[in-house]
């Protein structure tokens, strides 16, 4: 789509020139500048006083060497990054990425939607991400852990609990996590809460290794109460079969749904029946193995090679919780065409700018990505809190406060899009409610 605004044209394009072939950086930046456009409109302080031109530029990146040693003492070398985008409202926080496809165009669109998801949450944390081209696949638990200290041994230099406080993404579970602490308070004699998705008998939250999939479903639920309909009775396709894939599985079943079919970056699995999840964490999570290992023991199941035939399943909710782009206008058409009503993204910016505009002009509900899977960094935040305490909340404690934010952001985004005249557009409505308390904060504290 083109800018209509002048300025938002020139910016797109200062954007572009300063950042050359990082595609998934551009695509995040034009979405959230599109739902602007009303916004400059009304307040020009915005430009006047560099706002928009400061909130696309990071305020720090950092990139690093990660040499590290195998189990057969062979010395390989990575590279790590973190991106510190923006502190307006609270130190940087997000998670990182250890895959292969990670480079500073992935870390930097990470970041820049880290900031409006943050700000959504409502808590006080600014925006950033970070990561390594680190394949954890097929490494054993000594090769992750070397590789985790070297990654830590330079990131520790720049992060702090009231600095930039990490967490997980793909790649970066609660095992990655506990490496990188261990290493972090070896180096600084320090024991705080720099990291979070820690384990629970070193200052960890209870409910957040569930949060990203409970919080995407519990924004699910409430947009559809909110057309008056809910989970209950519905068939779900999901796509993953990481952290966020699994617990969104659990809530959803536990709303009245039936999951169908969860996939990996091989392929993806149908089981009419109804996903046993029970075999699946135990395949995921405790065997680190393939979603295929899943109808060895399910004979209704299916498995068919590569991953985005998943979108031809029909269902009337679908949850893509796998990475970016894996939701192109096919997949959309071929779930518009089996009758989907609802469409929220658990994964980073899983939906391509065609596939949100074709679920958007078929009027699907469609919730994207900052405001549904905000759950994971909100409780992150719950989880700092604890830490500041030195004090931990129940369960139930927590799960609650994650209910009333996913709420919140909800209803907050449905609002801000109905101010600006996009009644119904929950991506318009989330860039917009995201972007004014940063602005503000960015005003208020004056050029810097
Ligand atoms: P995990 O590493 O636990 O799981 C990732 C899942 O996605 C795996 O099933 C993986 O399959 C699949 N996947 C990864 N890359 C690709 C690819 N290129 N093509 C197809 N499938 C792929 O990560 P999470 O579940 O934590 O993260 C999933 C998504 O959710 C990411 O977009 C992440 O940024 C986002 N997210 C995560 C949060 C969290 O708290 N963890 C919070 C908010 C968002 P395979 O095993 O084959 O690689
Ligand atoms: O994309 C995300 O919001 C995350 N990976 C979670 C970040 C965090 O700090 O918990």
């Amino acid at each position: 789509m083109a800018f209509k605004n002048q300025y938002l044209a020139d910016l797109m394009e200062t954007v572009k020139k300063r950042n050359p072939n990082e595609p998934e950086f551009h695509q995040a930046v034009t979405e959230v500048l599109e739902s602007l456009e009303p916004v400059i409109e009304k307040h020009p302080e915005y430009i006047k006083m560099g706002v928009l031109d400061s909130i696309v530029e990071p305020e720090r990146i950092i990139k690093f060497r990660v040499p590290w040693i195998d189990d057969k003492g062979n010395v390989h070398v990575n590279r790590g990054f973190r991106i510190q985008f923006n502190s307006a409202i609270g130190p940087y926080k997000g998670g990182l990425r250890f895959h292969p496809s990670v480079y500073e165009g992935i870390i930097k669109f990470l970041g820049f939607e880290q900031i409006f998801k943050n700000s959504l949450t409502g808590l006080p944390i600014g925006g950033g991400k970070g990561g390594s081209d680190f394949d954890p696949k097929g490494k054993s638990d000594m090769e992750v852990m070397r590789f985790c200290q070297s990654f830590m041994t330079e990131l520790a230099k720049h992060i702090g609990p009231d600095t930039d406080v990490p967490a997980g993404d793909i790649g970066v579970g609660a095992r990655e996590i506990g490496y990188l602490f261990g290493q972090y308070k070896r180096l600084r004699d320090e024991y705080s809460g720099v990291l979070t998705g820690k384990g629970l008998t070193y200052g960890g939250s209870l409910a957040r290794t569930e949060a990203t999939g409970y919080g995407l479903c519990y924004y699910t639920e409430e947009m559809l109460n909110d057309h008056d309909d809910s989970f209950k009775g519905k068939t779900v396709v999901i796509s993953g079969s990481g952290n966020v894939a699994i617990f969104a599985t659990q809530k959803a079943t536990a709303l009245g749904a039936k999951v169908v079919a969860l996939s990996d970056s091989n392929g993806y699995i149908h089981d009419p029946d109804g996903i046993d999840l029970d075999a699946v964490k135990e395949i995921k999570l405790v065997k680190r193995g393939r979603i295929k290992e899943y109808v060895e023991n399910h004979p209704n199941a299916t498995y068919t090679e590569g991953c985005r035939g998943i979108w031809t399943i029909p269902c009337d909710i679908a949850l893509p919780c796998a990475t970016q782009n894996e939701l192109d206008e096919d997949g959309a058409k071929a779930l518009i065409a089996n009758g989907v009503k609802a469409v929220c993204e658990g994964a980073n910016m899983p939906s391509t700018p065609e596939a949100v505009h074709a679920f958007q002009s078929a009027g699907v509900l469609f919730g994207p990505a900052k405001a549904a899977n905000a759950g994971g960094v909100a409780t992150s935040a719950l989880e700092m809190s604890q830490n500041s305490m030195r004090y931990s909340w129940t369960f139930e404690e927590v799960d609650a406060k994650l209910h009333d934010i996913m709420v919140n952001i909800y209803h907050n985004s449905a609002k801000a899009a109905k101010e600006y005249g996009m009644e119904g557009n929950l991506v318009a409505g989330a860039n917009i409610a995201g972007f004014l308390k940063v602005a503000n904060a960015m005003l208020a504290q004056g050029v810097c």
